[in-house]
């Protein structure tokens, strides 16, 4: 079965119940099993810098869906979680990243996996290297380990 890395993020409301309610609802879906979960970090704002700080989190699930059903089903919940998309980078109630899936590549447009800022972004780095230290970036090779280092 493959296995996704997911990033939480939150920013508006209640932070620790947006993602907490957000990790319930995906292990609740057909097709995904939360493994594990990091700790939950507070960080500060990356892109946008005059916005409330983070809370972020990285979760493993193993999961049976396609990709593109994977990425559906974390817009879903974002919705469902109130989220209103307003500027890229903006303050978000709730923000459900795919990582990636195992070591598929993907590029089209509604989705790339790995996902593209993973090698520049403390806030999943950090926690990423806490669950998973040893995975590995299917195209550059270097682990989440060896990526935290270099930030
Ligand atoms: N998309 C493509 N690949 C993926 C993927 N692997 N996972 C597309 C999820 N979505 C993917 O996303 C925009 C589009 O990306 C989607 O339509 C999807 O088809 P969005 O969630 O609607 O918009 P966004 O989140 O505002 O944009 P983006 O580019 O995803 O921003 P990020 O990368 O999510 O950054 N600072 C801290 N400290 N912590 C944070 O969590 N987050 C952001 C948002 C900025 N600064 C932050 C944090
Ligand atoms: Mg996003």
């Amino acid at each position: 079965m493959r296995k996704a890395f997911v990033a939480l993020g939150s920013n508006l409301g209640n932070r620790h119940e947006n993602i907490e309610t957000a990790l319930v609802a995906l292990n609740e879906v057909a097709g995904l099993n939360l493994i594990c979960c990091s700790k939950v970090i507070e960080t500060s704002p990356f892109g946008v810098t005059n916005q409330p700080d983070f809370l972020n989190a990285v979760a493993l699930f193993y999961c049976q869906l396609e990709p593109l059903q994977l990425l559906k089903t974390c817009q879903q919940i974002e919705t469902n979680l109130g989220r209103i998309r307003t500027r890229r980078w903006g303050a978000r109630t709730i923000d459900i990243d795919i990582l990636s899936i195992d070591d598929l590549c993907i590029n089209i447009t509604e989705l790339t996996l790995p996902h593209p800022g993973i090698a520049e972004r403390k806030f999943v780095l950090k926690p990423l290297t806490e669950i998973a230290p040893d995975w590995k970036h299917p195209q550059t090779g270097l682990t989440a380990k060896e990526m935290l280092r270099q930030i």
